[in-house]
């Protein structure tokens, strides 16, 4: 009996070993900047600005040319990139609700853990998690701290200030801006990890660059004296061929820093550049820290953002539209095992948010559950045909009734289909040929040249929508996008939303 049960405890021994032995599945580091349009980056075409470090991790790596945020706002964002659903699916965002804890069981974070690597969390979480139907963004029991094998998250917003921030304080001192703070975290998290004898799975999504505007006053250096040229697409003046219901809100309204003086613009600029490039610093010190722990050949990194911003391209300031600056961020993925063909290369196929936890799963050497709706981006980071997607749906079901839209969008073309109607304005449809107008100058849906390139975006528009209703959860009020975003529907049919939102008629 005794050599029987010694038996038992040498093979369970053995096996355990074994195992430790065999678990070289790669670390995999994801970094998630606020508000980083993919234009304010370097190696996307922006000679402005100076990002160095994410120059060569796209050198290294795979740049995403067309990358999207399926809903262009934080909480919303947040809550696909770690579930990869859509937002309809997730059913949080501010105004429509918090994610339930069985929706986030269904996140990369929890799925890593569970299959044994060690997780940490760092920076503004960004959604609550609760059952509740309200919250409040300034508690700590709507986020899961728990969940997490260390946790260095924020409330709410967090704050540029290091001291301000519970789990980093301690770096306040020799790094007082929490930008560079999270580096030096993520250093320590790594041992933490590398003495745990576990792969690890490391997320930090930064503050920077979202308002306010406060840089590292370390890097005030790097863009002293300088001015910036405006794009194109900036002002007023360029907002003209857009639909009437962009131009109400406050992404039209509000943000008049960017247009009040050329001063103003200067100053705005300038210190959202600043913002990226103690992202791009801090992404430095993490790679260096990499290379010491001796994990730099094992480790995937994955750079991106929540959303994109509009920089005041054609009046607009903030997120949420589905124009290029505010949908789109930059995308690099390196993975330091991968081969040639994935290395230094751009891909131009479309990606999402959505994606973003299935890449994770497959790195992890995990299945992708099928409840997500995005794509594994690891056989295009190979193959610009290793993954057959054309098309991607773009979602705004947050802010001023007016500005609620759905789009879809390809790699050269993207049709928005504004529903909302009142007296004042009916519904519109845009068409823009992104690859030969990236600063959609021009909407080209009265064209008759593209008459066959709009029925191939309306039918792709309605089918994104079938799947919609498909999908949709019965809660938080996303029920009536079924209806609005219908090219088909009636002002009748819409109107009983309406009435819903604002509990008495439409305003006109
Ligand atoms: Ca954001």
């Amino acid at each position: 009996m005794k050599s029987i049960f010694l038996l038992i405890v040498v093979s369970l021994v053995l096996r355990v070993t074994h195992l430790k032995a065999q678990d070289n599945r790669p670390n995999i580091i994801f970094l998630l900047s606020d508000d980083q349009t993919s234009i304010a980056t370097g190696c996307y075409g922006n000679t402005q600005v100076v990002t160095p470090n994410m120059d060569r991790l796209a050198e290294e790596g795979v740049r995403f040319a067309n990358h999207y945020n399926t809903t262009a706002i934080c909480m919303a964002s947040r809550s696909t990139i770690m579930t990869g659903m859509y937002e309809y699916k997730t059913a949080c965002n501010f105004l429509h609700g918090p994610m339930k804890p069985e929706t986030f069981q269904k996140s990369y974070p929890v799925l890593l853990r569970e299959a044994g690597y060690y997780t940490g969390f760092a920076g503004k979480f960004g959604f609550a998690v609760t059952d509740g139907e309200s919250w409040s963004d300034k508690t700590w029991d709507v986020l899961p701290v728990k969940a997490f094998d260390s946790w260095a998250g924020g409330l709410g917003q967090t704050n540029y200030k290091t001291e301000k921030n519970k789990y980093i304080s301690k770096y306040a001192t020799q790094y007082p801006h929490s930008t560079r703070a999270y580096g030096a975290w993520a250093e320590d998290f790594m041992k933490e990890a590398k003495a745990a004898g576990k792969p690890f799975c490391m997320s930090i999504s930064f503050k920077a660059p979202h308002l306010p505007f406060t840089p590292d006053k370390y890097f005030d250096y790097v863009y002293e004296g300088k001015e910036y040229k405006k794009p194109a697409n900036y002002g007023v003046e360029n907002a003209e061929h857009l639909a009437p219901q962009t131009k109400t809100g406050r992404q039209y309204n509000g943000y008049e820093f960017w247009r009040e003086s050329e001063q103003s613009y200067q100053k705005a600029i300038k210190n959202y550049n600043q913002l990226i490039h103690g992202v791009d610093y801090a992404l430095g010190m993490i790679r260096t820290a990499l290379e010491e722990q001796g994990m730099a050949d094992n480790t995937v990194i994955i750079f991106t953002s929540d959303n994109g911003y509009s920089c005041g391209a054609h009046n607009f300031g903030g997120k949420v539209l589905p124009y290029e600056e505010a949908s789109k961020s930059p995308l690099i993925i390196y993975d330091p095992r991968a081969p040639e063909s994935a290395r230094g290369v751009v891909r131009e196929r479309v990606t999402g948010n959505i994606d973003m936890a299935p890449t994770i799963m497959n790195f992890a050497e995990l299945e992708v559950p099928a409840y997500m709706d995005g794509e594994s981006l690891q056989p295009l980071m190979i193959d610009e045909d290793g993954i057959a997607r054309e098309f991607i749906g773009l979602f705004n079901m947050w802010g001023n009734d007016e500005i609620q839209a759905m789009s879809v969008v390809s790699k050269d073309w993207k049709y928005i289909y504004w529903q909302y109607e009142d007296d004042s304005m009916s519904p519109t449809e845009e068409l823009f040929n992104i690859e030969k107008d990236r600063m959609e100058m021009k909407n080209v849906f009265f064209n008759k040249k593209n008459t066959k390139t709009l029925k191939k975006m309306r039918n792709q528009y309605d089918r994104q929508l079938e799947v919609f209703k498909k999908d949709v959860v019965d809660y938080h009020d996303y029920q009536k996008y079924q209806t609005l975003f219908d090219r088909k529907a009636s002002v009748e049919q819409k109107k009983k939303y309406y009435l819903d939102l604002y509990g008495q008629e439409r305003k006109n």
